[in-house]
């Protein structure tokens, strides 16, 4: 039984792989994860469209450096005492999984007051796709749609405008009741 549900997670997340047209970020592009050169992460962020699935990648030498994630007030203040995960590696992929915003610095000593720290924002909202209307109206005529079809049509328009987002976000959850399931 257990290696039955260990099979439908990695097909899952074989689909979630698939359907995500994730992309993959290096933190600092050819600078990387560091303190020097006075790297502006807020900067290399700010342009940035990240979607669910992407992958954040924090490239560092590990002997002077790591990274946290941590949360907002954390972020803020740049308290390393108790970050919510904490990598080591230096070579770290993250991938995102949730919405919203996904905040990280490095715990060593001063380097988050340096700057050494961004924030990975993952917009809640799906206001986003090109052009809803073309996209329902030939499914429903608009004068009928009642309130829970228009949940429907926004869902679908999620799935269409973001690369399987919405699929994605469903996968994520069956993943997530299979484990707890088997836990
Ligand atoms: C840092 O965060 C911890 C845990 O949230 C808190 O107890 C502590 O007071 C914070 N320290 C500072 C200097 O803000
Ligand atoms: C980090 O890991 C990725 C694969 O996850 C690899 O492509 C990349 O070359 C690695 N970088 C370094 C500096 O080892
Ligand atoms: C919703 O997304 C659009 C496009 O990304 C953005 O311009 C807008 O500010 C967002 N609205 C909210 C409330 O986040
Ligand atoms: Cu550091």
């Amino acid at each position: 039984m257990a290696s039955v549900e260990r099979a439908v997670v990695v097909l899952v997340a074989m689909a979630v792989v698939h359907l995500s047209n994730a992309a993959v970020y290096k933190v600092g592009d050819s600078a990387g994860w560091t303190t020097i050169g006075n790297v502006d992460y807020k900067q290399w962020a700010a342009p940035k469209n990240f979607q669910l699935g992407d992958v954040i990648r924090f490239e560092y030498n590990a002997q002077f450096h790591n990274v946290m994630r941590v949360t907002h007030a954390m972020y803020k203040s740049c308290n390393t005492s108790k970050p919510l995960a904490t990598y080591t590696s230096g070579n770290d992929s993250i991938t995102i999984i949730a919405r919203g915003h996904h905040f990280f610095f490095c715990g060593v000593p001063g380097h988050c007051q340096n700057g050494q720290k961004v924030d990975i924002n993952v917009p809640r909202n799906l206001s986003t796709a090109p052009t809803p209307s073309a996209l329902v109206s030939p499914l429903v005529p608009a004068a009928t749609v009642p309130a829970p079809s228009l949940n429907k049509a926004a869902a679908l328009n999620d799935l269409k405008g973001h690369g399987g987002s919405a699929m994605l976000q469903l996968a994520m959850t069956v993943v997530a009741l299979l484990v707890s399931a088997s836990a």
